[in-house]
């Protein structure tokens, strides 16, 4: 009788562990992008197909790798990303070569290379950073109800919490249901 009673609680522990860990990959995990993959950053890629790919999100890094001085990375304001001038609209210049790129504020970002030529030849793109928590894919989801972060500067800790909450709720009830 015991054994069977230890195998109930396993079968429920497994579930919460597991949604707890899915709770953490996705506040935690921060994906390193090569730009351009395998092509990296040089100029017979079309970066507006490549920056499509993917959704970004907070805290993920942008790895830039081309040969010194054939290229370098602006990030620059919209209207600039538009007319390729880099005369104006030049937020940060980079040009080591291989320039890492934290996007470290829930925002558009807009790159170009200002090699002459290269940006209007397609050596730009933009992304949107977007907040990390309010994206899930977490199979979890279609089990418990789903709750959406109350604000949108919510922080991981707000989200953890709330998710706690949920599972808190959920272990008296999972713990009548296997009594019973
Ligand atoms: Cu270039």
């Amino acid at each position: 009788m015991k054994g069977t009673s230890l195998f109930k609680y396993c079968t429920l522990l497994l579930p919460i562990l597991a949604l707890l860990y899915s709770f953490l990959l996705n506040c935690a995990m921060a994906t390193v992008y090569t730009v351009g993959d395998q092509e990296e950053w040089n100029s017979q890629t079309n970066y507006a197909s490549w920056a499509e790919a993917y959704n970004f999100s907070l805290g993920d890094v942008l790895v830039f790798r081309y040969v010194k001085e054939q290229h370098n990375v602006y990030e620059v304001t919209k209207d600039t990303f538009r007319s390729c001038n880099a005369s104006s609209g030049v937020l940060i210049k980079y040009d080591s070569g291989e320039d890492r790129v934290k996007l470290n504020k829930v925002k558009k970002y807009w790159f170009i290379c200002d090699i002459p030529g290269h940006c209007l030849g397609g050596m730009r793109f933009g992304i949107e950073a977007r907040n990390s928590t309010i994206a899930t894919n977490s199979t979890y989801d279609t089990l418990i109800p789903h709750i959406e972060p109350t604000t949108l500067d919510n922080s991981c800790r707000n989200y953890i919490s709330e998710r706690w909450r949920v599972i808190r709720n959920l272990i008296p009830l999972g713990l009548l249901l296997f009594n019973l």
